[in-house]
């Protein structure tokens, strides 16, 4: 549809910016902190670790002042829970809520809004050798850990993420590290897992909302439209069957508490399904979120499967692959790519955001959008990244275009507010407004350095997203 006038963005918009813990922090062992099964995870030949990743966790005071600078009014950050229960569960470790009580407080003294995620992919490793997510113990875990981070920042923290990409893990687990790819068909349990999750996660929104009244709490999956690749009815059905099991399983549980129709007769037909207690589905449907906050990065185009296929990922936890008389995923001939072969697909960013209202009619916020891109550091400390700001300047586009279309969209905060290492591809893929100054493994000065998008960025904030096209600095 074509507006002929576009509504602006509302005036409380929360433009925003988004990191994670293992990814930004750095510091992996340090004041007490517990391992996690990303610090035990085996990583990819050839790119960073974790370990010091963008040093963070020293230089907090100095990365949220440039976020002030950047004029971000809310900020997205996960909280590590080995830093608060190194051991999954037991004894709360001070340092942790220390370390995490300055960076609220610091964000609120400069005005920012914190958006604090619980849990994003670093599961405690004292967890995992007990079973994890298997383990329904991890439930009551992920609840102690929640009344913990509720009591010690529900004074000052408003928004909160509960699971950063369950559907990511689910699907895509060996990309991020969390799958063991040793193990043959980990399927069916992965599905038992996150029933799991689907549990703590409501125990999770229910406590927020007994805790603290004034609180908002939401599920964070990464939802991303999928298209048919041609008008062929087979093709139509692929394409619903793996909206279902990629998107609609997670929402659907996390809004109605339910499962999804198709997603539950594909778990059936694969023998799949969880084993459910008595009591769980009750628990499930007595959780509301009070928004759906989303990550995305790309469209998905699938047809009828017509091989035998049963890889989900290729290690790229945006790459689809395929499963035998499901789906089997394609490239779309419309779209063009970015260096590292994803998909650009700002109008399907629209198409996404007008689905996920239509189906659940909450207020949605996006937490990751984004580019990764080989930036490159010029002489005088110059970044020139017009790629990114092109990429993020049409996606904010399509918001508007969104709200415009009627979709409550309270805020957008793209990935990444500074440099951090990517999940499997190291730090070399860059996402942020502000570079961080090493290498794979030269560490260099870390030295924090504003890239041509962190002025346009700024000046959309400030123009509150009246000029997404005018170029800075
Ligand atoms: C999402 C994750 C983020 C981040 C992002 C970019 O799936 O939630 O943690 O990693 O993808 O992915 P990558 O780092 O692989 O480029």
């Amino acid at each position: 549809m074509n507006h002929k006038t576009l509504k602006p963005f509302p005036k409380d918009f929360l433009w925003g910016a988004s990191t994670s813990a293992y990814q930004f922090e750095g510091a992996w062992n340090e004041d007490g902190k517990g391992p996690s099964v990303i610090d035990k995870a085996s990583h990819p030949e050839g790119t960073a670790d974790f370990k010091v990743a963008s040093d963070h966790y020293h230089r907090y005071k100095e990365d949220v002042a440039l976020l002030a600078e950047l004029g971000l009014k809310a900020y997205r950050f996960s909280i590590a829970w080995t830093r608060i229960y190194p051991n999954g569960t037991g004894e709360v470790n001070k340092k942790g809520i220390e370390f995490y009580n300055h960076l609220i407080n610091e964000l609120i003294s400069h005005g920012i809004e914190p958006i604090v995620t619980m849990y994003h992919f670093d599961l405690p490793y004292a967890l995992e050798e007990k079973g994890g997510w298997s383990n329904r113990e991890t439930i009551d875990a992920f609840v102690l850990y929640a009344k913990t981070l509720f009591s010690e920042f529900g004074d000052r923290v408003k928004y909160w993420l509960t699971i950063n990409e369950q559907n990511t893990l689910i699907l895509h687990g060996s990309a991020i590290g969390t799958t063991d790819p040793n193990i043959q068909n980990p399927r069916k349990m992965l599905y038992q897992q996150n029933h799991h999750m689907l549990l703590a996660q409501a125990k999770a929104m229910k406590l927020c909302h007994e805790m603290l009244p004034n609180a908002k709490i939401g599920p964070a999956p990464n939802i991303s439209y999928v298209y048919p690749a041609t008008p062929k009815p087979e093709d139509v059905l692929a394409a619903q069957n793996f909206n279902s099991i990629r998107n609609w399983l997670y929402l659907d549980m996390a809004v109605f508490g339910r499962y999804n129709s198709v997603a539950w007769s594909y778990m059936e037909e694969k023998g799949y399904t969880p084993h459910i207690e008595e009591g769980d589905m009750d628990i499930l449907a007595g959780a509301n979120p009070d928004f759906i906050a989303f990550n995305y990065y790309n469209s998905i185009t699938v047809k009828a499967s017509e091989q035998e296929e049963e890889a989900h990922s290729t290690g790229d936890q945006h790459i689809v692959i395929g499963e035998s008389g499901v789906f089997q995923g394609c490239s779309n001939q419309y779209l063009t790519t970015t260096e590292f072969g994803w998909e650009v697909d700002p109008v399907g960013f629209r198409i996404t955001l007008r689905e996920i209202y239509d189906r659940y009619h909450l207020p949605l916020i996006v937490t990751e959008n984004g580019l990764g891109a080989y930036d490159k550091l010029e002489d005088g400390d110059v970044i020139n990244d017009d790629y990114r700001i092109d990429y993020l300047a049409k996606h904010l586009e399509q918001c508007q275009l969104a709200i415009t279309d009627g979709v409550e969209l309270f805020g957008y905060s793209p990935w990444s507010a500074i440099d951090l290492v990517s999940t499997h591809q190291g730090i070399n893929k860059r996402y942020g407004f502000i570079y961080v100054n090493r290498d794979e493994f030269d560490l260099k000065d870390l030295r924090r350095i504003k890239k041509k998008s962190f002025y346009w960025y700024q000046n959309v904030i400030k123009t509150n997203g009246a000029q997404l096209f005018q170029t800075a600095k």
